[in-house]
């Protein structure tokens, strides 16, 4: 077996690390410049649409070309999900494209003198070489100790390869670290997952109710339509945040909610709606189990107790449950997306979804609609025989293994057999969004092997022994994107321009190491134009009029239901006692459990999103970094007085476990309770390959050494980390 690097240093592609580097071209770079302008007053060669990949929304896009030059990105008025916008990140796709730091060419490390260095190879190498060492893997600890990350459209492709391999060891940080216990929530009580795009019927809602979930700041584009739809339609919006987000702002009602309190404010609500008869009762006696054992389980659970818990006014909590239920059915509390806060999220957003029944919003205008899909039949390949690692976590509910147990698996433990031993790693950055950077890196130290895709020098690219350079999603062709929506659509991904450097199209990638791997019969499509068009014609659609129009879209069918629901429950009914939980010991009901408080001195750290960056996929995007250069640190106005630390101050973080990070400069504002400071995630980008995001702001990453597992899914809890704040000194 070729000897494996056994510690990995993190390793920046830069001109004296990396051996035949070429500089980046200076042309391109000048360019990078004056296409900022997404200039309006010019006049393009041709119009291209295609699908936005800034974040996983998948908004429709028109992309203006001049001389092979995009300059210009917009909404595409025919595409349901942007309706003709973008949001700003969308916009700022640009910057991505001709990001000078780009993954150029193939890239193996190699120990020079015992340094360690990246040699650029040809693609052959590169895969060669990656193919290899993964039959490798696979003979001496099989198939399923290969693991996937995998976060993105193109990652469809990767998974195919994986099983085809003969793993199905295929892990999200999206889901363990994001939406996974809102889809096992809801699947336990309502037979399916939220999914993305959530399907609340927004724009026809009178009230809404949002826990965290902070639009306007999460700039998920037709969620934000909606939103301002719904605004302008006279809706009433109740925001629950410890935070004033923006949304708060829209918002008539404002619950400055202790942190991790939700469930106790969710049980009083039903308590409300059940003591005052304001539940929506034909809906109820006809849709949902479980309805007495609810009203016996929150009969103690008053607003004077929630009040105790969460700090909201019993009033506040009474008029907020009267105002929902004097809108339904044609009102929600939205069921929110990154949920993996204090661990019991699955039983949470279980609370969420019983006090929507209560609200007898699922099917109803206003509500949650039923979403129709525009279905395209798959490409016929033949089933692979993927199995799951073996040492498979026991979270009963799990829809699929969790990322971060992959990576705990991945770490040396003495048994050998049963460790994850190789990561393919697509369009994930997991040192910085599984927790525990720490253990990740010593994780990725333990590996075999590591691939990593990717179109960007990032922290996974620095720890990886291969780095293959996708092409930016403007320059290639993706799989269909088909999203269960309130209409059914297909939509196209393709190439607005030819690819820079020499970066390749993930299915290339993904077929290519297919082949070496002896996996054709799982790629048998000549290219993406062939895997597209033969797709489509089975479906009778017309890849020429998707290649025009970017989407087309299929007939619509009712997404209201005023019948009896069949769900896919077991009970075919709404549960609000799940006798699957009970079964798996587990509460059938969801308990409110308080979560530890911060100890004197500390702050409860939280944190969320800019509207105009993605995570760390665009903290090094010249156009978004115009805009939003760095993360700040949200903290009140009183504990700043008491700190004596003034508005703009660099300040330094400092973790339960001695964990520091910072600088970052002091937001001091009346808009966040006391007992917690907030900030955007992404920033802190400790890669000093990046020109740009190097060194701006600090990482909440580095501070979540501390989590609290869901037992339901799996799901890290991430916001159970507590902070003290200092004035930085300079070295
Ligand atoms: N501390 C902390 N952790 C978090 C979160 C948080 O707020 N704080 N948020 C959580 C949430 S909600 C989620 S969804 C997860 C997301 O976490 P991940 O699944 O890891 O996803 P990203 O952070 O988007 O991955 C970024 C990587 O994708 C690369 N990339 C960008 N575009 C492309 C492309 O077109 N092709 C390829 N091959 N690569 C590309 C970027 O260069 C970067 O290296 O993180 C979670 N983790
Ligand atoms: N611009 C932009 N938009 C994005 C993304 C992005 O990176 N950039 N990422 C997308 C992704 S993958 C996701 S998952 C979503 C995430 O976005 P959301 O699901 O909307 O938000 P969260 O990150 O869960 O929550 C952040 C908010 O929750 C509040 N909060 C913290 N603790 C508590 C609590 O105990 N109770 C309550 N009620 N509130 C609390 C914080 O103050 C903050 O306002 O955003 C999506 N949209
Ligand atoms: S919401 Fe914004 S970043 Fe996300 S896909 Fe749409 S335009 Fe792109
Ligand atoms: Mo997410």
């Amino acid at each position: 077996m070729a000897s494996a690097i056994n510690r990995r240093t993190f390793l920046r592609i830069s001109g004296t690390t990396v051996i035949g580097a070429a500089a980046a071209s200076a042309g391109l770079m000048s360019f990078s410049k004056a296409s900022w302008a997404n200039d309006r007053t010019v006049t393009p060669d041709r119009v291209v649409p295609t699908f936005c990949e800034l974040c996983f929304w998948k908004c429709g896009v028109l992309a203006s070309v001049k001389d092979e030059k995009v300059y210009k990105l917009e909404g595409n008025p025919k595409h349901p999900l942007s309706n003709g916008k973008l949001c700003p990140r969308g916009v700022g796709g640009i910057g991505a494209l001709y990001d000078p730091d780009r993954l150029k060419r193939p890239l193996i490390r190699t120990t020079v003198n015992g340094e360690e260095k990246w040699r650029e190879v040809s693609w052959d190498e590169a895969l060669t070489y990656t193919a290899k060492r993964l039959t490798e893997v696979k003979a001496q600890w099989g198939a399923p100790s290969i693991a996937l990350f995998s976060h993105g459209h193109g990652g469809a492709f990767f998974k195919t390869l994986v099983k085809g391999l003969g793993s199905n060891t295929i892990v999200a940080p999206s889901n363990d670290q994001c939406r996974g216990p809102r889809e096992s929530g809801y699947e336990l009580t309502y037979g399916e997952a939220v999914g993305s795009v959530e399907t609340v019927d927004t724009p026809h809602s009178k009230c809404i109710a949002y826990l965290g979930t902070h639009l306007g700041e999460n700039m998920h584009n037709t969620a934000v339509q909606d939103m301002s739809a719904a605004s302008a339609n006279g809706c009433t919006f109740i925001t629950v945040d410890p935070r004033f987000s923006i949304i708060a702002s829209k918002s008539k009602y404002w619950l400055p909610i202790k942190p991790g309190t939700d469930t106790a404010l969710l049980l009083a609500w039903a308590h409300v709606l059940i003591e005052e008869n304001l539940y929506q009762r034909a809906f109820v006696e006809m849709n949902v189990v479980g309805f007495d054992q609810l009203a016996a389980h929150v009969k103690d659970k008053t607003p004077e107790w929630a009040y105790l818990e969460t700090g909201i006014e019993p009033s506040v909590i009474r008029a907020t449950a009267r105002e929902l239920a004097k809108n339904a059915p044609a009102a929600f509390v939205h069921p929110g997306r990154h949920v993996v806060w204090y661990g019991n999220d699955t039983q949470r957003t279980r609370a969420v979804a019983i006090v929507n029944g209560l609200l007898g919003n699922w099917g109803k205008k206003g509500g949650f609609y039923l979403p129709q899909s525009l279905s395209v039949p798959a490409y016929p390949v033949p089933k692979p025989h993927a199995e799951l690692y073996k040492p498979r976590l026991n979270f009963p509910f799990a829809t699929l293994p969790c990322a971060y147990d992959v990576a705990q698996a991945s770490v040396k433990d003495g048994d050998d057999a049963a460790r994850i031993h190789a990561w393919v790693v697509y369009g994930c950055n997991v040192p910085l969004t599984l927790p525990n950077t720490a253990k990740t890196i010593e994780a990725m130290n333990a590996l075999d092997f590591v691939v990593a895709i990717d179109t960007m020098p990032s922290e996974v690219t620095g720890y990886a022994d291969v780095v293959l350079p996708e092409n930016t999603y403007l320059e290639r062709h993706d799989d269909l994107e088909s999203t269960p929506y309130r209409v059914p659509y297909v939509a196209l991904r393709q190439p607005v321009v030819a690819s820079l450097y020499d970066s390749k199209p993930g299915w290339w990638i993904a077929k290519s190491l297919g082949e070496k791997l002896g996996l054709s019969e799982y790629f048998p499509w000549k290219d993406a134009e062939d895997y597209l068009s033969t797709r489509l014609t089975k479906a009778n659609l017309s890849y020429e009029q998707l290649k025009k129009d970017g989407v087309i879209l299929g007939t619509p069918a009712p997404i209201y239901e005023d019948g009896p629901l069949t769900l896919k429950t077991p009970s075919k009914k709404v549960e609000f006692f799940s006798q699957q939980l009970a079964d798996a010991g587990l509460p059938g009901l969801p308990d409110y459990e308080p979560t530890e408080e911060p100890p004197t001195g500390y702050f409860r750290l939280l944190f969320g999103r800019s509207p105009v960056h993605t995570f760390s996929r665009t903290t090094n995007n010249a156009r978004l970094l115009e805009i939003v250069p760095e993360n700040e640190l949200w903290m009140n106005v009183e504990m700043a007085r008491v700190l004596d630390l003034k508005p703009g101050t660099k300040v330094m973080l400092e973790n339960q476990d001695s964990v520091q990070t910072g600088p970052i400069r002091l937001r001091v504002t009346q808009r966040i309770r006391q007992d917690c400071v907030y900030m955007v995630h992404g920033f802190g980008r400790e890669d000093r390959r990046l020109s740009r995001g190097y060194g701006r702001g600090a990482s909440d990453a580095r501070l979540v050494t501390r989590i609290k597992r869901d037992p339901v899914m799996g799901g890290t809890g991430m916001n159970v980390n507590f902070v003290t704040i200092s004035r930085w000194k300079e070295a």
